[in-house]
């Protein structure tokens, strides 16, 4: 069964707020935990951001839960999730904490990761599959350079968008290098392959709101396409670089999963 670890321990991420115990047997919200009496704890840094929803019980605020409301997708990719007390409930369990933490959306906050990859060839003549990771400014660890799902946006358009905010700093590129990518990207990103839709094991997920992914892979075979362009880390991202995918690498949330599958598919694809 789906569990979760790294939204389970520890201090929230940019607070003091500690999350409450919960051992490995009671995460489940099917099993009774009598003395579970988390904290309640929701970032002032989110209250009135244009992307973040009011409270619950706010008077004009009506989520229509497990549905598309309005251009906000509140389903999950996890199936149906229940509401306790007006409060949507993590799919996976019990995290230690109450509220919304510092994420916009009650229910599932929905986004995107690319996997770029491409083939290098070691000094052994051997095929280790790289990917493009970055590095995150909130927690100064690798990972996918992914980002959240605008209101109404397809989640292949945010992985591609994400991709070159974060690993080709678009946001301050000149009008004609990114005409250069665009080109050359066209087609490279019709070639992406979904991964794996769900849960992330995110250090943000709480009780009440959680995050959820579409992944895709974009592979350049032969290494002429992204493997050419110039890493450029920007907006959240404070590093961009090829990473080697080994067994002992250590990425944010539930990112190395998610990396592991794409390098299975492709050994498979290789035999
Ligand atoms: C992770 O957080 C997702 O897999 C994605 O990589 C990321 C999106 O959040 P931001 O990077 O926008 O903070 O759970």
């Amino acid at each position: 069964m789906l569990t979760h670890f790294k939204c389970r321990f520890g201090v929230y991420p940019r607070s003091n707020v500690e999350r409450y115990f919960v051992p490995d047997d009671k995460v489940s919200w099917d099993v009774e935990y009598k003395d579970y009496t988390p904290q309640n704890y929701t970032s002032p840094a989110i209250k009135g951001k244009p992307w973040a929803d009011p409270e619950i019980g706010s008077p004009n605020f009506k989520p229509i839960w497990n549905d598309d409301d309005g251009n906000v997708d509140r389903k999950s990719h996890m199936g149906v999730y229940k509401i306790l007390d007006g409060y949507p409930l993590n799919p996976v369990g019990r995290t230690g904490i109450h509220g919304r933490g510092t994420l916009g959306r009650w229910g599932p906050n929905h986004a995107a990761d690319p996997i770029v990859t491409k083939w290098k060839i070691d000094k052994n003549n051997k095929k280790i599959l790289q990917f493009i990771a970055i590095k995150r400014r909130d927690t100064g660890e690798w990972a996918l350079p992914g980002g959240m799902v605008d209101p109404g946006e397809k989640a292949a358009t945010t992985a591609m968008r994400e991709f070159q905010e974060e690993a080709l700093n678009s946001l301050e590129a000149m009008q004609d290098e990114k005409e250069a990518w665009r080109v050359k990207l066209k087609d490279f990103f019709r070639t992406g392959i979904e991964i794996y839709s769900g849960y992330v094991d995110d250090p943000r997920n709480t009780d009440n709101a959680w995050m959820e992914t579409v992944a895709y892979n974009f592979h350049d075979d032969t290494g002429f396409i992204v493997g050419q362009f110039n890493l450029n880390a920007g907006d959240d991202a404070i590093g961009v670089c090829w990473v080697d995918i080994t067994p002992d690498i250590n990425l944010y949330a539930s990112h190395k999963d998610i990396v592991n599958s794409v390098l299975q598919r492709h050994l498979e694809s290789k035999k």
